[in-house]
């Protein structure tokens, strides 16, 4: 699908999600189901409107940015929708990070606000002051501190804005993905990507209708629970349930029986901890479901089977990526081919490449590069990365991948070390370092290791300074200063104390080395 044939040259995303909800008819109709109230699709027009004049007033204006530090609440959709709407630029960002990270962020975008939901305040409070080009604050959700309150300030806004003349190839917000290296990469989104992912993958692979009520694990401020629970349902007029805490494997079972959803979002390692519950089937219902989607890592056969078995639903594997925006290559529900990661969803092409960049025989692995109108139009500031990234119409997404005979496609891992766990990046190299942060190690290397999911997880082997006196109990103290430094996630589940480690004659690390 490419946007320049369907859509207008002047065109604002909000409208398409969010007001031609209220054209057909559904002012009135749930959108959303958030803790214990229901925002109706003329309640997110209203949030909307609201909240970007409340931004406005606050001197944001068209191609601003504004970012985004908010948990899946009614915070999020305002401030998400107002600022498209305005023409400014949203920035969600991972919750789960830590107040360096939200530094960065805030002074490689430039942002002019912040919206911060008041219980990630205390992690990111202390980093506000030193952000360069930052001028406002917004807190919801609970006690501002020194900051504005959105509450107030949005309640006290109009509820009517006309939508800024912005085009269909503007850019419409940011996410930011990370790299084995460097800082994390601002991915440029355009005001036509949602649009293209909407009528692609979420209309023709899920099939996705204004009766369907979803329901994601996956967060908002990932690519993929943004277009799951965010823009998919608004682009059909369905329903979505917001769930802001951590999404343990007993809150989504009881979110799923309470909200009763048709579509779940999920990734891998959610669906072996649901399946590691004790009798879910007994204290749980889940046969409102109709398809469960997994991605952010590749689903093992054995979990897609054992889930089947279990639930009497499919999980349908896809995978997508930050750049791309949301899923490209998937299985199709009904003809799932498990441990494969399907075909190509209609409107995007894929295929297999040499480092050079030509086509490898087929069966071959090679460098996956995917064409579609969702994509990215560059990394902000990241001119290299751009170029090494994108290849005209094509992008090369990092992954290795073969074709079977019947055009299925089958993950083969990454080109570089990164690592997903969880479905959430996790740079060896920044765990490593982390590690020779500790006064008793000398030098760390971080691999992925299978679990007996086979699923991948982070594991260090250290050299210690003085091997003869270490404490016991020490594997636990440098998980736990892992844990204490950066994003909790990325501490290593296994440390292998070894003498030294694989290094290439110029001193690198062989990572490759240590992997089995
Ligand atoms: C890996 C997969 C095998 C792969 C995402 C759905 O995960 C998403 O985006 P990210 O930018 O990561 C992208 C990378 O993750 N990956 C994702 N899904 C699969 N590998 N099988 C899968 N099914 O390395 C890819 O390059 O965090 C997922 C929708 C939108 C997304 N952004």
């Amino acid at each position: 699908m490419n946007a320049s044939e369907t859509l207008p040259t002047q065109f604002n995303v909000a409208t398409y999600f969010v007001d031609r909800n209220l054209e057909e008819g559904r002012a009135s109709a749930p959108a959303f189901f958030y803790e214990d109230r229901t925002l109706t699709y003329g309640d997110v027009r209203d949030l909307a409107n609201r909240t970007g004049n409340a931004l406005l007033e606050l001197g944001v204006e068209m191609e601003d940015r504004v970012l985004m530090l908010c948990l899946d609440a009614p915070e999020f959709l305002g401030t998400f929708w107002g600022a498209i709407r305005i023409g400014a630029v949203p920035i969600p960002v991972n919750t789960l990070m830590r107040g360096a990270d939200y530094l960065y962020f805030l002074n490689d975008s430039r942002a002019r606000v912040a919206v911060v939901s008041a219980p990630l305040l205390a992690e990111a409070g202390p980093m506000l002051p030193q952000a360069t080009h930052l001028r406002h604050v917004l807190v919801a959700g609970g006690p501002p501190g020194a900051y504005l309150s959105w509450e107030d300030r949005v309640a006290k806004a109009s509820a009517t804005l006309a939508p800024a003349s912005t085009s269909r190839d503007d850019a419409a917000f940011w996410l930011y993905s990370s790299g084995s290296t460097g800082f994390p990469k601002g991915a440029v989104h355009l005001h036509h990507d949602m649009v293209v992912s909407t009528e692609t993958y979420a209309k023709q692979v899920l099939g996705l209708r204004a009766t369907d009520r979803v329901y994601s694990a996956a967060k908002l401020f990932f690519a993929y629970g943004l277009g799951n629970a965010g823009y998919f349902p608004m682009g059909v007029g369905a329903q979505s349930v917001l769930y802001p805490h951590r999404p343990t494997p007993e809150g989504v079972f009881e979110v799923i029986s309470r909200h009763r959803p048709t579509i779940f979002f999920g990734v891998p390692t959610l669906y072996a901890a649901m399946l590691a519950a004790k009798e879910p089937e007994t204290r749980y219902d889940l046969s409102s479901l109709r398809v469960c989607v997994s991605a952010g890592e590749a689903l093992p056969a054995e979990i897609y089977k054992r889930w089947r078995d279990r639930f009497g639903v499919e999980i349908v594997d896809g995978i997508g990526t930050t750049e791309i925006l949301h899923i490209f290559l998937s299985n199709r529900p009904g003809s799932a081919r498990p441990g494969s990661s399907g075909l190509p969803v209609p409107g995007y092409a894929a295929c297999i490449v040499d480092d050079a960049g030509l086509p490898v025989p087929r069966g071959e692995i090679g460098n996956l590069r995917v064409k579609g109108d969702s994509t990215m139009a560059f990394y902000w500031n990241k001119h290299e990365k751009t170029k090494e990234t994108l290849f005209g119409s094509w992008i090369q997404t990092g992954d290795k991948y073969y074709q079977d005979e019947d055009g299925y496609f089958w993950y083969c891992g990454r080109s570089d070390d990164m690592l997903k766990v969880g479905g959430i990046w996790v740079s060896p190299v920044e765990v490593e370092a982390t590690l020779v942060g500790h006064p008793a190690v000398l030098e760390a290397a971080v691999v992925g290791k299978e679990d007996t999911d086979s699923l991948v997880k982070p594991k260090a082997f250290v050299v210690l300074k003085e091997p003869a006196s270490a404490a016991p109990g020490l594997a636990d103290e440098l998980k736990a200063f892992v844990k204490d430094k950066i994003a909790p996630y990325k501490y290593p589940r296994w440390i292998e104390f070894v003498a030294e480690l694989p290094k290439t004659a110029t001193g690198k690390i062989q990572r490759f080395k240590l992997r089995d």
